[in-house]
């Protein structure tokens, strides 16, 4: 399966970290297409205006809502012809008023073939461009990364498509991580260590590897990593236990 993403941004410069790493190979590997639109291209005025004062009164600029219904008409035509005539994106705006992202959303749009990004900035987009998209039986989901404050939908669109893409069959090359994340489900990680197994550190600390690891016995390896992770999960989220 190929995924094809396009986001829509007046930063496109932004978006260049999807060049990169597992997202770029992915899209060498011809699992992935990414299409990066400036918002600013569906404007028709010398300024190239994008944002308006908030009507009603109120701090800050709001994203007027024409360029978006143009930038969603050129988008979605585009993505029909490439893909199939009836395919129906998922359009996903970061919003912080949105449901939480979180790693079932991701692997539920893991299996996305199409979505469209669209990222606001300001203090967010007219609320028409929403009704308009869902009246047209469009598929949109408003989505927060966390609580707390961006700029903008950018960094949340690099961090959900690095979440979701990597989810993809193929993208990740040992699909064996994947199936051991799944056994940790809602448990913290348990710590890691690698070689030299004794190291003195800068403050020439010596500091050793628990014994454990370097037992070869897999049995008392596995029941010490489960009660660090139980451990780990009681001090640092214990909301985690609680469900
Ligand atoms: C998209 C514009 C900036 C900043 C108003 C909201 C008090 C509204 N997890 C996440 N945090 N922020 C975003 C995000 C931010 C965005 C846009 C996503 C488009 N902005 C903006 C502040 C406000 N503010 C919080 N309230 C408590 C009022 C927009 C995001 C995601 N995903």
């Amino acid at each position: 399966m190929t995924v094809r993403l396009d986001v829509i941004t007046v930063f496109p410069e932004y978006l260049a970290p999807l060049e990169l790493s597992l997202i770029g190979k992915a899209r060498r590997d011809g699992l992935l297409a990414v299409h990066v639109h400036d918002l600013r291209d569906y404007t028709h005025d010398r300024h190239r205006t994008v944002d308006d004062t908030p009507l009603g009164g109120g701090a800050g600029m709001v994203m007027k809502p024409e360029p978006w219904a143009e930038a969603f008409a050129a988008v979605i035509a585009d993505g029909q012809c490439a893909l199939d005539a009836d395919a129906e994106p998922l359009i996903v705006f970061p919003n912080p008023a949105g449901e939480p992202f979180s790693q079932p959303t991701a692997q539920a749009w893991s299996h996305e073939p199409w979505i469209i990004f669209a990222c606001g900035r300001y203090e967010g987009i007219d609320e028409r461009v929403y009704e308009h998209l869902a009246d047209a039986g469009r598929r949109v989901a408003l989505t927060s990364l966390g609580d707390y404050v961006l700029n903008g939908g950018e960094v949340a669109v690099l961090a959900i498509t690095e979440a979701v893409v990597r989810l993809v069959p193929g993208v990740v090359g040992n699909p064996q991580s994947l199936v051991e994340e799944s056994h940790s489900d809602g448990m913290l990680e348990y710590p890691l260590y690698t070689r030299p197994a004794r190291w003195t550190d800068p403050a020439g600390t010596v500091r050793e590897a628990p014994e454990v690891l370097l037992s070869g016995n897999h049995a008392r390896i596995d029941a010490w990593r489960a009660e660090q992770s139980q451990q780990r999960t009681a001090e640092r989220r214990p909301d985690l236990l609680e469900r």
